[in-house]
């Protein structure tokens, strides 16, 4: 029997205590792949075992991500029944991530997976790994760990998390387990480049001409070591496209020679959401994200703040070069 995880043995003793309830498998804001990837793997996950589960999210899940929802069954929130719920969340660091709405009408999480640094373990069981690369990957080594059977739809999502999360296994978190699992979910149906087909060959016009005004907005600071490039609700407008195609820009910020750390400016309606993606561990991102209330991992994290994006810009750059002082000085 495959031991991906110590942990596998108690994971299994909070799903067994689910039998018998509803379960509601809520994902983040802006779900991502990891989000739904996870969601849905869990959902289909908690069936299998005769619990009543539905995924729910605040955001509705993003064109590109439909294709691998298969019949798992997904709800709006106004589509949820008055059951005495269990809430399982996925790919989610503190509470408030699955939308102010979500949490406001269940105020208590019954288990938290998760693999963000930053988890503020909000749940009465917490399954936070930050070591993994994504949620999905927690995920499949538990069903493997289990000898729960996996279906195709299940082994594409679990793949498809981890292969987003792990920047098509490009990121420092990508390494020989990785693999092992890919390896794994491929016997179990999945189908690496159905998978990237969906995700990487099905721009539509308006977003590249999003990204070309994403990349005409960068700017060089320190030295050439940060790029910052900025997305304003008038280029959505102007494309039309919507907040969640400027999913991933920030890697190109990071992409350049020499940059160490990429970032993302979103100005919307005066509010604004960051996002930091540095090359190197050692940059600590989430640290940086923290001094604007957000978080995430040390490579990958991101914030919101509500001013508008002239005024903020010189913050953004005062508080990147102290931390790059810091880095460079100390060290985290
Ligand atoms: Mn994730």
């Amino acid at each position: 029997m495959t031991n991906f995880l110590p942990e596998s043995a108690s994971f299994a003793k909070f799903i067994g205590t689910l039998k018998g309830s509803s379960v509601l498998v809520l994902g983040h804001r802006r779900p991502d792949g990891d989000c739904i990837g996870s969601q849905v793997a869990m959902t289909r996950m908690l069936r299998t075992q005769g619990i009543k589960a539905v995924a729910v999210n605040q955001d509705p899940v993003p064109r590109t991500l439909r294709k691998f929802l298969g019949d798992t069954p997904f709800s709006e929130p106004e589509g949820i029944g008055t059951d005495n719920y269990k809430i399982v969340t996925v790919d989610c660091a503190d509470h408030a991530r699955v939308g102010e709405e979500l949490k406001i009408r269940f105020p208590e999480v019954f288990l938290n997976v998760d693999h963000h640094v930053s988890n503020t373990q909000f749940a009465e069981h917490n399954f936070v790994l930050p070591d993994a690369s994504a949620t999905g990957e927690i995920l499949a080594k538990f069903f493997f760990d289990s000898e729960l059977g996996i279906d195709q739809i299940t082994a594409e999502a679990l793949y498809l998390g981890i292969c987003t999360d792990t920047g098509q296994f490009c990121y420092s978190g990508t390494n020989a387990a990785v693999f092992e699992v890919c390896r794994r979910l491929c016997l179990a149906g999945c189908n690496p480049s159905m998978v990237a087909h969906e995700l990487y060959e099905r721009e539509k016009p308006g977003r590249v001409q999003l990204l070309q005004k994403f990349l005409a907005s960068f700017k060089m600071e320190f030295n050439d070591r940060v790029c910052i490039g900025h997305v304003r609700e008038s280029f959505y407008r102007e494309t039309g496209t919507k907040p969640e195609d400027a999913e991933n820009f920030v890697d190109y910020a990071r992409s350049l020679e020499g940059v160490e750390i990429g970032v993302l400016v979103e100005d919307r309606c005066g509010k604004i959401k960051g996002s930091f993606r540095a090359k190197d561990k050692k940059y600590r991102v989430d640290l940086l994200a923290k001094k604007f209330e957000g978080g995430g991992h040390a490579c990958a994290a991101g914030f919101n703040v509500t001013i508008p994006l002239e005024e903020f810009y010189p913050d953004l750059v005062e508080e990147i070069g102290k931390h790059l002082e810091v880095v460079q000085k100390e060290g985290f």
